[in-house]
């Protein structure tokens, strides 16, 4: 599908030192890009470092490096939209959700303690469906899903055939939840924004596909969440290769 060589382009902004020295996150994203348009996917990453709600980064890393493997191409997951009314409202339709997915309810219940322990993390937290135990042991840093993307004219396809704005918040949200979930060890993904002025969220899987929540936090919270619920039983190492390394790009087939 893809002649020509692309590259994995990524960002990663802190404030108050770099993220292992201690600095609070602020930003990350990952693309991917062609060398010919690599300047523009540096300068939409740099905007997005520049222009965070959460304050303006002292330290900024922004990195490409090309890839080599065949990149994997997946539709998008379905998207739901669930309209609630307050934020206990849309917590109690996430339990329901995942429920649905098989998640015991104390397992649930551990992974939001996890939540409480980490209150900066910068990637996801994996959570074994079987005991309620983290998986990971990257603490703060978590596991950063990478090397994913969306071509934008194709993503505005699908934006205007489900009347969803095509923000890149969206975009960002839907390509992740998409490439995690079609990971075989993947029951289900929880996660709602960092950023203070953002309170929708979703919980994602396979089989419940993309589930928005209107509202999971309340304004000018800082508290984020990205809870990946895994089958441990599988090879992990494995799996955070893929989330990591694995090249994906999201493409939508009008019906
Ligand atoms: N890999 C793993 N974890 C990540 C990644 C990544 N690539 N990007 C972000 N995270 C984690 C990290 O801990 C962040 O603090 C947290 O997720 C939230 O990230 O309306 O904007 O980019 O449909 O702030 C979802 C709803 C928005 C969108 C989610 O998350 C919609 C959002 P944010
Ligand atoms: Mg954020």
């Amino acid at each position: 599908m893809q002649e020509e060589r692309l590259y994995s382009v990524r960002m990663r902004a802190a404030k108050g030192g770099p993220h292992e020295q201690g600095g609070k996150h602020i930003s990350g994203g990952e693309m991917l890009s062609t060398y010919e348009n690599m300047r523009q996917a540096v300068n939409h990453l740099l905007d997005k470092a520049l222009t965070h709600s959460k304050g303006n980064p002292d330290f900024v890393q922004i990195q490409f490096d090309a890839i080599d493997e065949p990149i994997k191409q997946i539709d998008p997951l379905l998207i739901r939209k669930n309209e609630v009314e307050s934020v206990e409202a849309g917590q109690a339709l996430v339990r329901e959700l995942l429920e649905q997915a098989g998640i015991k309810r104390e397992v649930i219940d551990k992974a939001y303690k996890q939540l409480a322990e980490h209150s900066d993390m910068r990637g996801a937290i994996l959570v074994d469906v079987h005991s309620g135990e983290r998986i990971d042991d990257r603490r703060e840093k978590g596991v950063r899903v990478s090397r994913m993307d969306w071509w934008n004219a194709n993503f505005e396809q699908w934006a205007n055939h489900f009347n969803e704005p095509s923000y890149s918040r969206v975009k960002e949200a839907l390509v992740l939840a998409t490439k995690v979930s079609a990971h075989p060890a993947t029951i289900a993904e929880l996660c709602w924004s960092d950023d203070p002025e953002y309170i929708t969220g979703y919980v994602a899987s396979k089989a419940l596909g993309y589930q928005r929540i209107s509202h999971l936090k309340e304004y000018g919270d800082e508290q984020g969440c990205r809870l990946f619920f895994v089958d441990g039983s599988n090879d992990m190492d494995d799996y955070i290769f893929f989330l990591e390394k694995q090249p994906v790009f999201i493409h939508w087939d009008e019906v």
